[in-house]
């Protein structure tokens, strides 16, 4: 039972260095007192944190060793600051990496004081894991308080209440919430007034307490915790390397969940703060690229500049590179130039439709031409570009998918996305589909995924005048063709991070062991896609019976 995990094998450390640092501990559930990170023994602490897997069904194990991981980003925020706080000591356990048998989890928990608390971050598409870690919880310490947090459950409370697969929710951003929380159950006091909380009283009545407003000053929360996460740092591949330098996104896309968590606000560090953050990554774990996580960094302009010149005064743009997500329209011939010089290199704009018709009718607040001519003027600029596209909007035509695909594949990107609409609960979306009666959702929520398509077939949302398969077909059509056309084959061969925001093949791959596993996966990939093809062509007729109602019907309006 005690016996060591099995530590997975690093995966590819693209674009990083390798610094000497202490000897990785050889698995997450042995971290302990006498590691070199300062971490604390589970034996010494109150609160265990978790953050579930994906649900198989919603991922496939195949294709998660290419697909960027990242360490859990809102549970290291939490962790450190209860530690700021000196309210108590946490432990967390990442199960995207480490299974969690029972025997596992009655070791940590039965190895921790009292009282316990199991906290666990759920997003829709972990609903199934966390909800059973929660009730395995309970069945090993009935005692124990199981708490959840994160934005799946913050826009739909009362689910894991009523399951019977957590005691207590806490909604919205955690950190102060779960601190008053956590202070009031050490102290043995009552915590069910906590602002934020719903619970579910001694009657079974669930209770939802007032909400909380957003952590006012960023620059209050404890740096990121890092050091909770290098003993897997190989682990997460470029993952690890990575640093959320701002909260929430003022524009009002509906198909996004942003604004659930953190409504049309946008709050970010000062550069002081970025900058220490960068200086952690690159002085003690040897960082030579960093992602930018953040919604969209680019949201204000000013803020941005002070933050490349304050990179370039400590001449941090020698010694790392940085990539991440923004939109077209607040990109200018002055903020690239910034950038080049700050040594910002992958830029990801979602382009999401090739339809002016759709970017409207998705309140994306930009148009396709703007997007369009933002990656030109940013590969002008010596970026790498990346985009991803969505398909299966309401009252799309299968036209306008082709129209997109074509003119994706002339743009002059670095890596796409082809996804098939998720409507998340909590977005105009959602609720869009849903009042038209229209929205599929299996049980635990296992359908609501963007990779779902390369596992399973009855997809949340399928817009009239297509089926499923001929929908999953177009999507596997558009990702497989941009990667295999010469072009594609070419960039995978000599990028340094080949599929850019997506995957991570590093530079160098196809003469590696990694080669092997890209080819299962290619293979993988190749039959599921000949599987649906099938499909797809079974069921044509039923699409074109579709297509020919769509027909009849007056056209929906442009807005
Ligand atoms: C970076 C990122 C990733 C990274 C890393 C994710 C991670 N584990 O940290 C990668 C690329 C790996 C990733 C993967 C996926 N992501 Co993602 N990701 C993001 C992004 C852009 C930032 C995440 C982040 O760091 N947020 C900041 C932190 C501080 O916020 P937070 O995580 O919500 O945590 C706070 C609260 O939720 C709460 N909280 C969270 N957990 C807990 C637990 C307890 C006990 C308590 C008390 C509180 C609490 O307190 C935290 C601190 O304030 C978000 C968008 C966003 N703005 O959040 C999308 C987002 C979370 N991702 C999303 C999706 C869909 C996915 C995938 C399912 C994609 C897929 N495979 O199909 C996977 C799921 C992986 C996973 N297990 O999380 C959606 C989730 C929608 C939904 N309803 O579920 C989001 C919201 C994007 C969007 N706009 O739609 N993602
Ligand atoms: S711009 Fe991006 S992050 Fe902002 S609301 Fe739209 S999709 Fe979400």
């Amino acid at each position: 039972m005690d016996k060591p995990q099995a530590t997975a094998k690093p995966i590819f450390m693209a674009q990083q260095k390798e610094v000497a640092l202490p000897p990785s501990a050889p698995s997450t559930f042995l971290v302990g007192e006498g590691t070199p990170y300062g971490l604390s023994p589970v034996s010494q602490c109150n609160v265990l944190l978790i953050n579930p897997a994906v649900n198989r069904r919603t991922q496939t194990p195949i294709l998660k060793k290419i697909i960027r991981s990242m360490f859990p980003t809102g549970l290291g925020y939490i962790a450190s600051y209860l530690d700021k706080m000196q309210i108590c000591k946490t432990y967390i356990v990442d199960e995207m990496l480490d299974d969690i048998d029972d025997a596992t989890l009655a070791r940590l928990i039965n190895s921790m004081p009292k009282p316990r608390v199991v906290g666990l971050g759920v997003v829709t598409a972990s609903v199934g894991p966390a909800f059973d870690i929660g009730r395995r919880v309970m069945q090993i310490d009935p005692d124990a308080l199981v708490v959840m947090g994160g934005i799946h459950v913050s826009v739909l409370p009362h689910e894991a209440l009523e399951q019977k697969a957590a005691h207590v929710v806490v909604r919205g951003e955690g950190e102060e919430i779960f601190a008053d929380f956590m202070r009031a159950v050490l102290a043995g006091d009552d915590w069910r007034g906590g602002a934020g909380l719903s619970w579910i009283d001694a009657n079974g009545r669930i209770v939802d307490n007032p909400n909380r407003s957003l952590v006012k000053e960023l620059d209050e929360l404890p740096p990121f915790p890092f050091h909770y996460f290098a003993h897997n740092r190989h682990r997460y591949n470029v993952g690890f390397y990575s640093i959320l330098s701002s909260r929430g996104c003022p524009y009002k896309c509906t198909f996004c969940s942003t604004r659930s968590m953190t409504a049309l606000s946008y709050r970010y560090h000062s550069e002081e703060r970025v900058i220490e953050e960068i200086e952690t990554l690159v002085e003690q774990y040897g960082a030579q690229s960093i992602y930018l996580i953040d919604d969209n960094f680019a949201v204000n302009k000013k803020r941005l500049n002070r933050l490349c010149d304050a990179i370039i005064a400590k001449g941090l743009h020698k010694k790392v590179s940085f990539e991440g997500s923004m939109r077209a329209d607040n990109a200018d011939p002055s903020i690239f130039a910034k950038l080049r010089e700050a040594n910002f290199q992958v830029l990801s704009y979602g382009l999401e439709t090739g339809s002016e018709r759709l970017m409207k009718m998705i309140m994306k607040g930009e148009t396709v031409q703007q997007v369009v001519d933002g990656i030109e003027l940013a590969t002008s600029y010596g970026f790498k570009v990346c985009t991803t596209i969505i398909f299966g909007f309401p009252t799309e035509t299968s036209k306008d998918r082709w129209d997109a695909i074509k003119l994706v594949y002339a743009l002059p990107l670095d890596s796409v996305r082809f996804n098939i609409l998720t409507p998340y609960p909590g977005t105009p979306l959602f609720d869009q589909v849903k009042a038209e009666g229209k929205c599929k959702i299996a049980p635990d929520w296992a359908n609501f995924s963007v990779q779902y398509m390369w596992k399973g077939s009855d997809l949340p949302y399928i817009p009239d005048g297509t089926n499923r398969y001929a929908l999953m077909f177009t999507t596997m059509f558009a990702n497989l063709g941009y990667y295999l056309r010469p072009a594609g084959i070419k960039r995978m061969l000599t990028s340094k991070v080949a599929g850019g925001n997506v995957i991570i093949l590093p530079k160098g791959w196809i003469a590696s062991g990694y080669a092997l596993s890209v080819a299962r996966i290619a293979l993988y990939l190749l039959s599921r896609f000949c599987e649906v093809a099938v499909m797809a062509a079974l069921t044509l007729p039923v699409t074109l019976v579709g297509r020919l109602f769509q027909a009849k019907r007056p056209a929906a309006p442009a807005e």
